[in-house]
């Protein structure tokens, strides 16, 4: 058995309704704050898959919550695409119940668990391959926005309060300075000067938001390239993953993360930064999935803002990796010991080729809405 593969006689396991028995369990993904496994059961001789994941209950603190939201997600998506003559089974997450009916299982260590079916033929990246790729990743998350515009967004529980409030994450972040509690502080004086230069930055989105000028909206909230399943043969966009952070939000943080994420060609740890930076035409390719996906549903001021968006997640993302560094890498998994320093310093190299690409990224927008009025 491999390191991280997990015991086949692991308590969890007994208790959810799988169809076989369990072959193997090993890690999947690349997740950094869950624990994610893929199982492989044999159901007299035919092969089922499900996807194991040990949900991080520090960063969770109301699971049972948290899955309410899930699943009642889920349903709604389930109706929506029944209701298009869509595939249920494929372009949305079906979730496993336990044997006695529950949508996770708290075992007797306190470790929290769920069960969701494996969609087969499907693959995901951690970087895009290509500007067509791209282009659907950005109609998917799109599509999958306006899919939940009716969804009552009151209903949906906070699963992380203050998650995109990018004024309280500086607010953390000045705090996690102050304490210096890993004694890291004199390794990142360039790093923490950078972001405090860009303090007024962080307030724009949610000052907009506060004084009614941006629309709430439910949200994803964590639209990296890798929370969307590819059909492996076409590279269509099928079913968007990963939805504990399903809340109400800003389109232009799920539009922003997106592109901070799928529009580079490295990952979050590159130590090289010269090859860091955000892909014009990746960026263009994305803009206009994403459009189309949303179908003019976003207003003006949301589309005048979508590339400060970009920037200003990405400034997020690093305050969040800093903050992390600072405080001794205790929220995010880090297989090395500077890998959060690693991570900040992407995002910040990524912070300054926006800036330099604003202009740019607001005359692609602009060429991406012409072309879509014609097409209309
Ligand atoms: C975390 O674990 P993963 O990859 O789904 C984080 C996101 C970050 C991302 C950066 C709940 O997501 O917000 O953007 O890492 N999720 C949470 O890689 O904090
Ligand atoms: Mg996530």
């Amino acid at each position: 058995m491999c390191d991280k593969c997990l015991d086949k006689t692991v308590e969890a396991l007994k208790k959810f309704n799988f169809k076989g028995d369990i072959i193997r369990v090993t890690p999947f993904g690349s997740g950094i704050i869950n624990d994610t496994f893929l199982v492989v059961c044999n159901d007299k001789g035919s092969k089922n898959k499900y996807i194991l994941q040990r949900i991080n209950n520090s960063v969770f603190k109301n699971v049972n919550k948290l899955m309410e939201n899930y699943c009642n997600v889920c349903d709604y998506l389930k109706d929506i695409i029944c209701k298009r003559g869509g595939d249920i089974d494929r372009q949305t997450i079906t979730v496993v119940l336990t044997n006695d009916g529950k949508s996770f299982y708290c075992d007797s260590k306190g470790n929290y668990w769920r069960v969701i079916k494996f969609i087969k033929n499907t693959v995901t990246y951690d970087v895009s391959e290509s500007t067509g790729d791209f282009y659907k990743v950005g109609k998917t998350f799109g599509e999958f926005q306006n899919m939940l515009i009716d969804y009552n967004a009151e209903s949906l529980y906070e699963t992380i309060p203050n998650f995109h409030n990018t004024k309280e994450r500086y607010k953390s972040f000045i705090n996690a300075i102050e304490r210096n509690k890993a004694n890291r502080l004199d390794n990142v004086i360039n790093e923490v000067n950078f972001i405090i230069e860009r303090k007024s930055d962080t307030s724009i989105l949610v000052d907009l938001l506060q004084r009614g000028k941006l629309p709430l909206r439910v949200t994803h909230n964590d639209t990296k390239i890798s929370n969307i399943l590819m059909d492996a043969k076409t590279k269509e966009g099928i079913c968007v993953i990963d939805l504990d952070t399903i809340m109400p939000g800003l389109s232009l943080y799920d539009f922003g993360d997106a592109i901070r994420s799928g529009a580079t060609h490295v990952s979050e740890d590159e130590k090289d930064l010269n090859k860091v930076f955000i892909d014009l035409e990746f960026f263009e390719a994305f803009t206009k999935g994403f459009l189309e996906g949303t179908a003019n549903s976003l207003t003006e001021k949301e589309i005048e803002l979508l590339p400060m968006a970009v920037k200003i997640i990405t400034l997020e993302q690093g305050i969040r990796f800093l903050t992390d560094y600072l405080n001794g890498d205790v929220y995010y998994k880090t297989n090395y010991n500077d890998q959060n320093l690693d991570r900040t310093r992407t995002q910040l190299k990524l912070v300054k080729d926006i800036e330099e690409k604003l202009n740019e990224m607001k005359n692609i927008v602009n060429k991406c809405l012409s072309n879509n009025i014609v097409e209309v």
